[in-house]
């Protein structure tokens, strides 16, 4: 559409509950003229029915549902590849990520920000939408990241995200789940972008279940991804350093 400046990605899988009150919630708040592209990787539950209704009705919504790739990260990645605005952004679409949050990290960005990230780690930010042992395995692991890849970012799993469009022609998303957002936030650094983090409060999924993991074994599991992550990055800005 002509005239939008942001284009809000929203991944989904299973989030049919949540999906409506989000996209509601976004296009209530924002300042500048948005538009949202869910991209859903054809969720059991019909989420992308309920998105085909809402887009029938509202042009700013858009839905593309894919039935031959899943995953979170290529899900941002076709988004990006699809949007023709000047911003993306993406989210959570569980409603653990306030969604009139987003024009709050849009006028970052408009203030000369090249990327904005929600960010629990920061004064102001709070999570209290995770169990202690979900608390603490995303602390320890940011805490491990700001130790190795520099204190400039301190939520480096967020996953909240509006950026200039731009970013992404020279910083094409790596990973396959959550670790994209260290990879991206570390390279944004490396090559000089302003970088900028916006406290949020992190709250409780509304609905559904997490796909990231809810006991010991999956946090391991998941984790032990984002430490090798951090261990490749700070690898990499070695060897640079070193002019290898
Ligand atoms: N399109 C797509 N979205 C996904 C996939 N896996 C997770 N998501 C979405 O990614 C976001 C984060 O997932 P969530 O379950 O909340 O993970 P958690 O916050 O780490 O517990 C949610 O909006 C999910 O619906 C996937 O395979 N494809
Ligand atoms: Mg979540």
């Amino acid at each position: 559409m002509r005239d939008m400046i942001l284009t809000m990605i929203l991944p989904t899988y299973n989030e049919r509950e949540n999906i409506r009150p989000l996209i509601e919630g976004i296009l209530g708040t924002v300042r500048h003229p948005t538009q949202v592209l869910v991209v859903d990787d054809d969720s059991p539950d019909g989420t992308w029915r309920v998105v085909e209704e809402m887009a029938r009705e509202d042009p700013r919504i858009r839905l593309l549902r894919r039935r031959d790739a899943r995953g979170l990260t290529s899900a941002i990645a076709t988004g990006i590849a699809q949007a023709d605005t000047e911003l993306v952004g993406w989210m959570d679409c569980d409603l653990s990520m306030p969604p009139e949050r987003v024009a709050d990290l849009v006028d970052a960005v408009m203030a000369g920000a090249d990327i904005a990230v929600g960010s629990r780690y920061v004064p102001g930010g709070r999570d209290v939408g995770h169990g202690w042992l979900g608390r603490m395995f995303s602390r320890a692991i940011n805490l491990f990241a700001a130790a190795l890849l520099g204190w400039e970012i301190r939520d480096y799993t967020s996953g909240f995200v509006v950026a200039r469009r731009r970013v992404f022609d020279r910083i094409p998303l790596r990973g396959d789940y959550g670790e994209y957002c260290i990879d991206l936030l570390t390279r944004a650094l490396r090559l000089g972008y302003r970088v900028v983090e916006i406290p949020y409060t992190c709250v409780p999924r509304h609905s559904g279940e997490s796909k990231t993991a809810t006991n010991f074994w999956g946090y391991i599991r998941r984790g032990r991804k984002y430490v090798a992550t951090v261990v490749r990055l700070w690898w990499e800005t070695r060897s640079v350093k070193r002019g290898a």
